[in-house]
């Protein structure tokens, strides 16, 4: 007989350490960091090769129409909702080997574990690979329901449409709608992932129990002044756009620094015309702004519309912020929290709680699914980063946890 609780049943740490690096190698940087940005040749690259991976594991695959791949284990009982985990494989323009990528590839794993074994769970499993979750997080916003229907709002920084960037991987812009998902579908989705930052490192622990994940605004914000001669023209008649920028920058990191969990980034800007003899006529920058607190993340943005107001007016320069992403905090589900610890103890793994500070797939899904997210330690607490860096035992000890919350939510959501 088959039994359902497998504390015994482990993932292959070596297999799953080679896959991380096979992996890294597509898009691999010279300094062993990753550019695989989303839609570009190596993420439709990547991609393939995950897909191959799945279907070798067992798995059924299929793409949905915003691109998310979507492996498939089956289950022993037919037409109940799946347990669902899963990640992203695109990076930031010179990022780590394991964000997102772990995560996948840990679920990958997993299935690879039962299929081996001859141990399906009862629920179908899937592993998901969400797209461009760097940027828009189109993927898990079309799978919640909740994708801008203005295809410009998706337009990529070098001008390239989301129909374009869509159609590269298999996806369909015009169905997008058809990607949504609901919990008749998906009964829970758990995401595994690196902390991203110094806690459990600091700490010593080991696993990861995520409380929630914070909200996340991004916006561009395009100042425009007034080109002209850098020598000729009188500092009295300027209309310096990266004067008005700069200002601008420094605002939104004093607004930063007040009392406060918050954070707040300017990390892109591009000076037009850019030339060291002409005064600068118009800047495009970003701004990424994150708080636990949707009515905290309000107050601050008024503040800040208000003295971007002022510096417009002493800069006689116009200033705009449009929308990029907006983000609301996801608290995770108790019992699935109740789950991790469970299996923490069961594995004699040391654990903490911790909210998450970084953006993820998971907070989309907990829209209209039982969420609930494990970390395992970043070294240095480094991410977005090449030297980003998980040591394989945490990696293997975050995957089995994966596992055995799988099994636990197996028999939590009655067939
Ligand atoms: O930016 C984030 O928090 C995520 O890594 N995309
Ligand atoms: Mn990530
Ligand atoms: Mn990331």
């Amino acid at each position: 007989m088959i039994t359902r609780y497998c504390p015994t049943l482990s993932i292959n740490r070596d297999r799953l350490a080679q896959s991380i690096v096979q992996l890294a190698a597509i898009g691999a940087l010279p300094n062993g960091g990753v550019r695989r940005i989303a839609y570009n040749s190596k993420d439709v690259q990547a991609r393939r090769l995950v897909q191959d991976w799945m279907q070798a594991a067992g798995m059924s695959v299929r793409l949905d129409a915003a691109g998310n791949i979507i492996g498939r284990y089956p289950g022993r009982v037919a037409d109940v909702p799946a347990l669902a985990t899963g990640s992203h494989i695109d990076t930031v323009p010179m990022g780590g080997r394991y964000d997102g990528a772990f995560g996948v590839l840990a679920g990958l794993e997993v299935v690879r574990t039962l299929h081996e074994n001859r141990s399906p769970l009862d629920h179908p499993i899937e592993v998901i690979v969400f797209t461009d979750e760097e940027g828009s997080m189109i993927g898990s916003k079309a799978m919640a329901g909740h994708v801008n229907p203005d295809p410009d709002y998706y337009r990529r920084p070098d001008g390239t449409s989301i129909q374009a960037c869509l159609d590269r991987i298999g996806g369909n812009w015009d169905a997008i709608e058809q990607a949504r998902r609901t919990s008749q579908d998906i009964a829970a989705f758990v995401e595994l992932h690196v902390e991203q930052g110094p806690i459990l490192e600091s700490m010593g622990k080991a696993i990861g129990v995520v409380e929630g994940i914070v909200g996340q605004r991004r916006f561009n914000i395009t100042i425009e002044g007034r080109a002209n001669h850098a020598g000729t023209t009188p500092m009295s008649m300027r209309q310096d756009a990266l004067v008005a920028a700069s200002q601008t920058v420094l605002a939104i990191n004093r607004l930063a620094l007040t009392p406060g969990q918050q954070v707040a980034t300017v990390g892109q800007m591009q000076v037009t015309p850019n030339a060291a003899n002409v005064v600068p006529g118009k800047v495009e920058m970003s701004l990424d702004i994150r708080d636990m607190s949707n009515l905290h993340l309000d107050r601050l943005l008024e503040q800040l519309r208000m003295r971007i107001e002022a510096i417009a007016f002493e800069t006689q320069c116009t200033i705009q912020m449009s929308p990029r992403l907006h983000n609301e905090p996801a608290p995770a589900k108790l019992h699935i929290q109740q789950a991790i610890v469970q299996v923490c103890q069961e594995l004699s793994l040391s654990y903490t709680h911790l909210p998450s500070r970084a953006s993820h797939d998971a907070q989309e899904m907990a829209r209209f699914t039982d969420m609930g997210m494990i970390f395992v330690p970043s070294q240095e607490g480094l991410s977005h980063a090449e030297a980003e860096y998980t040591s394989p035992e945490h990696c293997t000890q975050g995957a089995d946890t994966l596992l055995q919350t799988l099994l636990k939510l197996d028999r939590h959501y009655a067939c």
